[in-house]
């Protein structure tokens, strides 16, 4: 099984390729790397980052790939760093997605409901037209509420599964707790634990795990319950052992218990 991981490489904080590579390759799959940017760290709660956008780069890699006729199991695309690299991603998508290939949009968009630096509604608004061209969108509740203008999350679930057949929107704040909701033939919610509060990269992590699993041939409804759990796990750790929540997810150690988990139910 044969990955492609679009998104930025932020050198510190944990986040974006430098946890899509590690999560992916000891989920046991091959993971190729299309890199939107290259920041000194991502620009959530750090301020001076450096910021090089690689467009054009990100071009002339496609071309010379096309020379070697790849072909991709799973897209999976996070940050991106302008609406014109939204729009290179659906190409992406059209020349190196297998035919029976699955497209997954983490909308990397903002967090506690507001947009991540530089970001604003007409970058969400062309965000939503890449979800359109998904099997799988991963948006957190910030993310739902941005692309969709309404915090009920089923009413949102109903908006998302009109564009994009498996919409998910990931740590969901219920009255009575948190929740996945996501749509697999039926709209669906499943309890996970969460810890208050938000810690960054965990989406990343959560994407990352879950294109893993469906690599590895588990259906939707276990591959996210696997993941919430490895990242519960991992947000517990993080907790206890990281002073600063800007530099990421300790997951690392995390990474046996999940996999033991998922070999349990690979199918391949
Ligand atoms: O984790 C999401 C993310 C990825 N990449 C960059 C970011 C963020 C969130 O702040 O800034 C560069």
């Amino acid at each position: 099984m044969r990955v492609l991981a679009v998104n930025d490489i932020s050198c510190v904080g944990k986040c974006s390729l430098t946890v899509a590579l590690p999560v992916l390759s000891a989920c046991g799959v091959t993971c190729d790397i299309l890199p939107t940017a290259l920041l000194s760290t991502h620009t959530g709660g750090f301020t001076g980052y450096t910021f090089l956008s690689l467009d054009e780069e990100m071009k002339k890699i496609a071309d010379h790939w096309q020379t070697l006729g790849l072909q991709y199991d799973l897209i999976y695309s996070g940050y991106l760093g302008s609406r014109a690299q939204i729009a290179f991603v659906k190409d992406i998508r059209r020349r190196f997605l297998k035919k029976d290939g699955i497209f997954v949009v983490d909308p990397v968009l903002g967090d506690n409901f507001t947009f991540y630096k530089g970001f604003d509604d007409a970058f969400a608004a062309e965000m939503l037209s890449l979800c359109a061209e998904a099997d799988y969108i991963l948006p957190n509740e910030t993310e739902s509420y941005l692309l969709t203008g309404t915090r009920d999350f089923s009413a949102a679930l109903a908006k998302l599964g009109e564009i994009c057949p498996h919409p998910v929107i990931t740590g969901a704040k219920s009255e009575n707790g948190y929740y996945i909701y996501y749509r697999d033939g039926d709209d669906k919610r499943l309890a996970i634990p969460c810890v208050e509060g938000s810690f960054h990269g965990a989406g990343d992590v959560f994407a990352s795990a879950f294109c893993g699993c469906l690599m590895r041939g588990l259906p939707p409804e276990r591959a996210l319950d696997i993941t919430a759990q490895f990242c519960y796990r991992a947000i517990l750790r993080t907790q206890k052992e990281v002073q600063d929540r800007k530099y990421g997810l300790n997951y690392e150690r995390e990474i046996y218990p999940f996999l033991g988990a998922l070999e349990a139910e690979a199918t391949r």
